[in-house]
């Protein structure tokens, strides 16, 4: 479909207010909001990463795209949500320290509130300190945290750490995922569950909460 393809270039460019037309453009034309993200903003976003790990575009560049992914995905957040639905469960989540990627923990945080959750976002460079104390402070359900950097997810073992030596590892999940976070690292830091993407992760969460 050529409209997703130009949300797509136009991400590339960094060109938010066009994003942000096309965008509106393709809901009143009746494009599902999931095509719209990952056929034509997801899709735009792959295409710098690719860019960026081959230095051909520089980190300007990848904020700027990156500008553009979120007035994109800002007019997508209502359509995703599921209108009136009950608060089911309370999350905290960020970016764990060091890290200021936000694009995937913003979209994991839309999921979940599209689900129904509460959620408390405590933003980028959260130190496991922040996410234990919000989660004690708010009666959080889950603590969940996204990292985008090898240099930077094995703060989530000192999360899990953090919450033992708290002593709330027991009342709260610890859910964890982010590009170089595997199921295979879960299991070592002793997390609770990893998922792939924002909406594995939203409904893992509606199941923990349920379950408990
Ligand atoms: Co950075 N960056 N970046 N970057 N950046 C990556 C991650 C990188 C893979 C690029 C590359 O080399 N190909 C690379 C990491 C290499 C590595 O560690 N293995 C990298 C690097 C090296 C860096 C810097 C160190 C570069 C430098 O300065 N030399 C620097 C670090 C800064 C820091 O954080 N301290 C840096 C900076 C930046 C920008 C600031 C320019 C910008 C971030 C802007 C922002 O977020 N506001 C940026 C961007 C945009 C990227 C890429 C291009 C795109 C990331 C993104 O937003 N993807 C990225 C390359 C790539 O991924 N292709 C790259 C879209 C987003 C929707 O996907 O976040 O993976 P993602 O989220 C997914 C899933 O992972 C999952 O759900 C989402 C989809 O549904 N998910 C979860 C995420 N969190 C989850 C949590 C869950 C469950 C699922 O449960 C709790």
């Amino acid at each position: 479909m050529s409209i997703l393809t130009d949300i797509s270039e136009a991400l590339q460019k960094g060109k938010a207010k066009i994003v942000k037309t096309l965008v509106q453009q393709a809901i009143d034309e009746g494009v599902s909001a999931k095509e719209i993200l990952e056929e034509g903003l997801l899709s735009g976003m792959n295409v710098i990463g690719e860019k960026f790990k081959n230095n051909e575009v520089y980190v300007p560049e990848v904020l700027i795209a990156a500008r553009a992914m979120n007035a994109g995905t800002a007019l997508l957040k209502p359509l995703l949500a599921e209108a009136g639905v009950a608060t089911k469960g309370k999350v905290c989540i960020g970016t764990v320290q060091g890290d200021l990627h936000d694009i995937g923990k913003n979209l994991v945080k839309m999921m979940m509130e599209g689900k129904g959750l509460e959620v408390i976002d405590l933003g980028t460079d959260v130190t496991p300190e922040q996410y234990v104390q919000t989660a004690i402070d708010q009666n959080c359900d889950i603590i969940a945290c996204s990292a985008l950097l090898t240099t930077t997810m094995g703060v989530m073992k000192d999360v899990v750490e953090t919450a033992k030596a708290k002593g709330i590892r027991d009342k709260v999940k610890i859910m964890i995922g982010g590009a170089p976070v595997t199921d295979t690292f879960c299991q070592q830091i002793g997390a609770d569950c990893y998922t792939p993407d924002a909406a594995s992760a939203a409904d893992a969460a509606v199941e923990f909460c349920a379950n408990k």
